[in-house]
């Protein structure tokens, strides 16, 4: 099976091509990316003999024309994925998040390629803390943010090139991930690697705010589910059951590195900050027999501090410039 995978040297996607690669000797794998600040080339060094990139925007139609006519399956997840960055700019979000995902569309479209658009679950808005609801396939959209709603535009696209054009798509959503190769603007590496240098964790607000965890291993797991058992046309969320204020999240993390439980600072909050994301799996456990792996977060997490400590190589780079944006902003 040829697979195009957009946006296969960001955090998720180039974990997903490594799995991919490693579990199915059958699979020959192009990466589409544009290599971003969030792109990393060496996140697929283990793997660089099997897989070929092509360095290259998804909003661009010849380059996605051209990959697309020669692939069975695209798995999508090129996009610009971070809120912080979509309120100071939001203008690449709508470019590579809206244009692009339309860009694929119609490449998939004329060449009949089975597409399956990787999302997340920031589409349906946030909850209240003390609401026993969780999110399903058919909660309402209601996005916050910026990125939050390109991501809703690029779902709602799939979904009208699949009941207007008979396109063969499917959708995930899925909540937070962590693990290895993620950002260091991101909450949990961007604390562990605060942590490393001896600084101290940086929480929003009051650290209230609660995020449902999920290791990224689980997610790509998850995809391929759907890309295998799941039906076209169809949305599945993706979720497992790991639910976490943020401030719980870093005295983990405190303890995990042998610190004070209270030794954490507090910065500025984000701008219309989402409360709460919950996901109900019900859907993809019963449909797709999907479960995840990863079932104690407090041991994923201790993993994946490992995995940081490893790789300072990995992560220094880009530490001293995320730290100066955020610092711009008092965060
Ligand atoms: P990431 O920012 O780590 O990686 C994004 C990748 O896309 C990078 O390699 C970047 O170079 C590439 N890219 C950006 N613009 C591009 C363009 N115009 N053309 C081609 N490539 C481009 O993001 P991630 O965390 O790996 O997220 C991947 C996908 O999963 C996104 O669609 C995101 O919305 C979704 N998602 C993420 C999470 C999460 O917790 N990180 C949760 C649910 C869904
Ligand atoms: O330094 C920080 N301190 C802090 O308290 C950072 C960077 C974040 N936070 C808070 C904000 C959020 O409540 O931690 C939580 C997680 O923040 P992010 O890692 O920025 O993730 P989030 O905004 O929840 O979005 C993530 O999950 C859904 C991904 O970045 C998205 O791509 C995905 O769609």
């Amino acid at each position: 099976m040829r697979v195009l995978v957009t946006g296969g040297a960001g955090f998720i996607g180039a974990n997903f091509v490594r799995r991919t690669v490693e579990t199915r000797p059958d699979a020959h794998v192009v990466v589409l990316d544009a290599l971003t600040y969030a792109g990393d080339a060496r996140s697929l060094d283990p793997v660089r003999d099997r897989v070929r990139l092509e360095v290259g925007d998804v909003a661009d139609p010849d380059v996605v024309d051209r990959l697309v006519a020669e692939a069975d399956l695209v798995v999508h997840f090129a996009a610009e994925s971070h809120n912080d960055n979509s309120l100071t700019d939001p203008s690449p979000f709508v470019r590579t998040n809206v244009v692009g995902t339309f860009t694929l569309l119609e490449a998939v479209r004329r060449h009949g390629v089975r597409l399956h658009h990787v999302s997340t679950d920031e589409v349906y808005g946030d909850l209240e803390l003390d609401d026993p609801g969780r999110f399903t396939e058919a909660t309402a959209y209601n996005p916050s943010s910026p990125y939050s709603s390109t991501k809703a535009s690029s779902d709602l696209l799939v979904r009208a090139w699949v009941r207007s054009f008979g396109v063969r798509a499917t959708i995930s959503n899925c909540s937070n991930n962590y693990g290895p190769y993620q950002h260091v603007e991101k909450f949990i590496p961007r604390q562990i690697t605060n942590l490393l240098d001896g600084g101290r964790p940086k929480l929003y607000g009051r650290g209230a705010n609660v995020r449902d965890w999920i290791h990224v291993d689980d997610h790509n797991d998850a995809v391929w589910a759907i890309v295998e058992r799941g039906t076209p046309g169809e949305t599945y969320l993706v979720g497992a059951d790991g639910e976490r204020s943020n401030l719980e999240v870093v005295q983990d993390l405190l303890e995990i590195f042998g610190r004070d439980r209270d030794d954490y600072e507090v910065v500025a909050d984000r701008a219309g900050h989402d409360l709460r994301y919950a996901i109900d799996a019900t859907r993809l456990r019963t449909e797709l027999g999907w479960a995840p792996r990863y079932t104690s977060f407090r041991e994923g997490l201790a993993r994946t501090v490992e995995w940081y400590r490893e790789h300072e190589d990995w992560w220094r780079p880009a530490k001293a410039r995320t730290e100066a944006r955020y610092a711009a902003s008092g965060q």
